[in-house]
């Protein structure tokens, strides 16, 4: 997000940062008081302390905190992410061509947004901060609308879904934009195996909330973490719609979402949460991170539309980030280039 996000004047809900920090001190006392994670289950502080949260999972992080700095942005793809089914086939039927080429590798995972990791300050080289994450085994919570509650293991869906890969452009609010080959699998697989009921009209995300492995967190507590977002079902079943378990014929780099992030190339890039750990089946809309914080910002829906400035940029144009961080300027197309395949699911997007 752009930098003026990052003033602590802005948007500082006092509620949030008091809990927060009360949330973390607690933490801090349990340790000491050495009731680990045990202690915390009771503390009801997020879906994300329900990922990861054994009791027993305080040695593994202690152990975690002396993980050396990574020595370059492709050195933090996980070393036991599963790595069977890579490099999947291409998919390329059934929408549009990026019309431009693949971003620079090293470009797509050294210019990061996932601000659960980053300093204070508009940085994106959040690589280096990932040291301490250790995403794997990882399990995605499902509940709500759906037959029944469902833990699901994120290797499994690899290995039962499948795997394939799909060249996406993705566009962020700030006005930057990247081609990225994405390996993962529809969302419409996952969404037909959590078999929600047909009360379900949205799904609700949540990424991890890992303070121990997630600098960001401590670093930005007036945010409201963990970071959560939500689609319209008949978005989600879209076949544009995509998960992300890797990128570039590789598991995905911790700091491009590891283990698995949503690709909605359509939508600005904050509309694909990161690390998801839980999905909600929902009959209501439910809220979304930056919405939330900013209503006049971040719309909602939030599709890429050059009509429709940013109150503070026009988004008429972005930089396409190809090979280096300076890129070139290129014209913002209507739903990112795939209105043929998602126009329809929006009668009311201002077209001029
Ligand atoms: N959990 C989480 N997901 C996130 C974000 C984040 O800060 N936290 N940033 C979003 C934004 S603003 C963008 S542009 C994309 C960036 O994805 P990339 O770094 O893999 O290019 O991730 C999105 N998903
Ligand atoms: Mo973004």
């Amino acid at each position: 997000m752009a930098n003026v996000l990052l003033r602590p004047d802005w948007y500082l809900p006092e509620s949030t940062a008091t809990d927060r920090a009360v949330y973390l001190n607690r933490r801090q006392i349990l340790r000491t008081l050495g009731l680990g994670t045990l202690g915390l289950a009771t503390l009801g502080a997020g879906c994300g302390t329900s990922n990861g949260g054994a009791p027993g999972a305080d040695s593994t992080r202690a152990a975690a905190r002396s993980n050396p700095r990574p020595s370059g942005p492709l050195d933090t793809i996980p070393a036991d992410a599963p790595r069977e089914g890579y490099p999947a086939p291409r998919v390329t039927e059934g929408f549009a061509p990026p019309g431009r080429p693949l971003s620079d590798r090293l470009t797509a995972s050294s210019y990061n947004n996932f601000y659960e990791f980053k300093n204070q300050g508009d940085l994106k080289d959040v690589w280096p901060l990932t040291a301490d994450y250790d995403p794997f085994p990882w399990t995605v919570e499902v509940r709500g609308e759906v037959e029944r509650p469902l833990r699901l293991d994120v290797a499994d869906l690899i290995r039962t879904l499948g795997l394939e890969e799909r060249v996406y452009r993705l566009r962020c609010v700030e006005a930057w934009s990247l081609t990225v080959p994405w390996t993962g699998f529809p969302l419409r697989k996952l969404v037909e195996r959590c078999r929600p009921t047909s009360n379900a009209r949205f799904i609700r995300f949540v990424s991890a909330d890992r303070p121990e492995q997630m600098p960001g967190l401590a670093n930005s507590p007036w945010y409201p973490w963990p970071y959560y977002e939500a689609l319209r079902m008949d978005e989600a079943m879209n076949d544009l719609a995509f998960v992300a378990t890797g990128m570039y014929g590789e598991p995905l780099p911790k700091q491009n979402g590891s283990p698995l992030r949503l690709a909605i190339p359509w939508k600005y890039g904050y509309k694909g949460p990161k690390a998801v750990v839980l999905m909600e089946f929902t009959r209501d809309r439910p809220p979304a991170f930056w919405n939330d914080l900013q209503p006049d910002e971040y719309s909602w829906l939030s599709n890429v539309n050059p009509h429709v400035p940013h109150p503070r940029w026009s988004q008429a144009t972005e930089r396409f980030l190809l090979s280096d961080t300076e890129g070139e300027r290129v014209p913002t197309l209507l739903f990112n280039g795939y209105a043929e395949q998602v126009g329809a699911l929006y009668p009311d997007e201002p077209l001029g």
